[in-house]
This record gives structure tokens, C-alpha cells and sequence, in this order.
């Protein structure tokens, strides 16, 4: 299998799940930055994906999968062992595509575009911002009756998403001083030797 990836971008939430869940990808770096997007390789990535955007995850019999939050699914299906997600079917199964989508739909689609683009103007960026704070801190309120992860004691596909998506933070000046557990989350899911591994891959500068 080959993960379509760009260093430090939304790809690295199914990069960290495949590390988690010991599955061994071949991995494929675009670059996001050139029009069109082209892949380490010199082909144009519009052909792989139409939409021009990373994660993309080619199978062995290779077809393509798409969007983040369902890529983390199938890699996590893959090795239940290693219980990033809960079985198909149950209630909990629901729960963690309950945050999947809310960090797709209220955090990434916030972040990005909005806040990697100046030329939105510096409103709008605040607006933003503003309501990035407010979903965190509802995040932090969560974390704060459940933790030390999304789904309580065991680390899944959506704290690999919202770990990836919140640390876009200092980039886009998005402060999380008002965030004390959702910082400590952060730290946690930092440390943690698979989620390192993944951004030691991509070729991300590791916190000591
Ligand atoms: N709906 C997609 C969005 C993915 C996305 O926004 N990817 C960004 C990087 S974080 C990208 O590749 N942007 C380049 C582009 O849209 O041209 C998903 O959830 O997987």
C-alpha cells in the first residue's frame, strides 16, 4: 500500500495510524506548493486524485481511497489488535467517527484553508480563529471528564486527526494557553514513539 502524503499536512494522521497499527506503507510525498501538484516521482497528482488533495491511500490492488477520516478507518480495520478504532457496528465504533468528522468539519476545514491563506484578510482569519477557540475549548471540557484521550483510556484513529490538525497551532497563531489539557494532549500524543516515527518519516523537526 502507498500513502500520498505532504510533510506536516492532514496526511499525517493516517501516517501515524499505519506506525500505530505496525503497518508498513510505501509512502509518496507531493508537492501541495506547485500547480499542478506533483508527486516525488515527477507524475501529476490530479491523476491519482482529481481533487488535487493528500491523504490519498493507493491499495495493493490499486485502487485509491480517499479523505483522511475514512483512510485512518481502513488502515485501523486492518490491525484490530491494536484498537485504534472500535469494531464496525458498535456504539463506540460511532463515537469515534463522531470526533473523525468533527475534527474534519470544525477544526481542519478551519484551520485550512482560512488560516494558511493571508490573501482571506486579516477579518477573516480572526473569525477564524475565534471559532477554532470555541470548538477547542469544547474539546477541552471533553478531555477534561474523559481524557487522557478522545475516547477515554485508549489512543484511536481521532487523536492521531486531532493531534495533526492542532499542530497547525503556532503556524497559524491559534493560542492555546487557555487550553491546559488539550496542551498536556498534545504533549502526550507527541511523546508517544509511533507518532514520532511518523514525523520522523515525513522529515518534521521533533520536539526534544
Ligand atoms: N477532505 C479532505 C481534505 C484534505 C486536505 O485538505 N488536504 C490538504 C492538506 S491538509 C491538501 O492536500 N491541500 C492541497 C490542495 O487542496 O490543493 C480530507 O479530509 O482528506
Amino acid at each position: 500500500m502507498k500513502l500520498y502524503y505532504a510533510t506536516g499536512t492532514c496526511s499525517l494522521s493516517p501516517h501515524i495510524v499505519a506506525f500505530e497499527a505496525g503497518i508498513s506503507l510505501d509512502i509518496e510525498r507531493v508537492d501541495i506548493f506547485k500547480k499542478p501538484h506533483v508527486t516525488s516521482t515527477g507524475h501529476d497528482f490530479t491523476k491519482v486524485n482529481p481533487n488535487g488533495y493528500v491523504p490519498v491511500l493507493e491499495l495493493d490492488d490499486g485502487s485509491l481511497l480517499t479523505e483522511g477520516a475514512a483512510i485512518v478507518q481502513y488502515l485501523a480495520d486492518l490491525r484490530p489488535e491494536a484498537k485504534l478504532a472500535p469494531a464496525a457496528g458498535t456504539r463506540e465504533r460511532y463515537e469515534l467517527q463522531s470526533w473523525l468528522n468533527f475534527v474534519a468539519s470544525e477544526l481542519h476545514k478551519m484551520y485550512s484553508p482560512w488560516l494558511f491563506h493571508p490573501e482571506y484578510g486579516a477579518q477573516a482569519q480572526e473569525v477564524a480563529r475565534g471559532k477554532i477557540a470555541e470548538r477547542l475549548a469544547s474539546v477541552e471540557s471533553h478531555l477534561a471528564g474523559t481524557g487522557p484521550y478522545l475516547m477515554g483510556e485508549t489512543f484511536t484513529a481521532a487523536d492521531a486527526y486531532l493531534f495533526t490538525i492542532v499542530g497547525w497551532s503556532d503556524f497559524a497563531k491559534v493560542d492555546l494557553s487557555a487550553f491546559p489539557r488539550l496542551r498536556a494532549f498534545m504533549d502526550r500524543v507527541g511523546a508517544r514513539p509511533m507518532v514520532r516515527e511518523a514525523m520522523r518519516a515525513e522529515g518534521m523537526k521533533l520536539a526534544a
